[in-house]
């Protein structure tokens, strides 16, 4: 028998889909060593173990042929000068792509080959990104007050390499200056 078609809905503002079989909540702990201020980021953790952000997702099964869905919300925040952001990672199978459709709030993409080419993309609403297969990605939301509210569609089969991203970070950061939000190199980047 052949599974049934299915849709969902994702109200905003809270963007909780309708339908959702895995919620995940990643908490500052989570994201140890991934913030450029080592000493702001002890700080407040040593304050509260906040939420940076969630993901609701849609299980499918994780093989080719299939595509995986959810929402990403990542919450407002810095920290140090850095705003909140999600770990990032490559696609284990690196030649599987990615596409985000922007439903709530202002960030960016911050992209990177395992080459080390870089690319920043602004996320805005309404706004769709096509992450190219080999390109690692990680979302940062800049909204003061909103949430970056994002949906995802990728392969079944792509799997999270996350650990390449924790050891050498991205190459770009995405901060606060006296001017506002600024996009730099990243101080401790190295190339695997
Ligand atoms: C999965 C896709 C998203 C992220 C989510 C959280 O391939 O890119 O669902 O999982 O945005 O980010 P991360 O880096 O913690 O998986
Ligand atoms: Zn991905």
């Amino acid at each position: 028998m052949s599974d049934l078609p299915f849709a969902y809905t994702v109200p905003l503002p809270l963007a909780i889909p309708s339908r959702q079989d895995n919620h995940i909540q990643r908490r500052l702990s989570a994201l140890k060593g991934q913030f450029a201020d080592a000493a702001a980021y002890e700080r407040l953790l040593a304050e509260e173990d906040r939420i940076v952000y969630e993901v609701y997702e849609i299980q499918r099964p994780h093989v080719e042929g299939e595509l995986l869905t959810g929402i990403s919300i990542v919450h407002p925040g810095k920290v140090g000068a850095e705003f909140h952001m999600t770990k990032g990672h490559f696609h284990t199978v690196l030649e599987t792509a990615e596409v985000y459709v922007v439903l709530k709030g202002e960030g960016f993409m911050v992209m990177e080959t395992p080459e080390g080419e870089a690319h920043v993309e602004p996320l805005t609403p309404n706004r769709v990104l096509y992450v190219p297969p080999r390109w690692a990605h990680r979302s940062v939301c800049t909204s003061r007050q909103d949430d970056l509210v994002t949906l995802f569609v990728y392969p079944g089969n792509a799997g999270h390499d996350y650990g390449t991203i924790e050891t050498q970070g991205f190459r770009k950061l995405v901060v606060e200056d006296a001017n506002g939000i600024a996009i730099i190199d990243n101080p401790r980047w190295k190339r695997a």
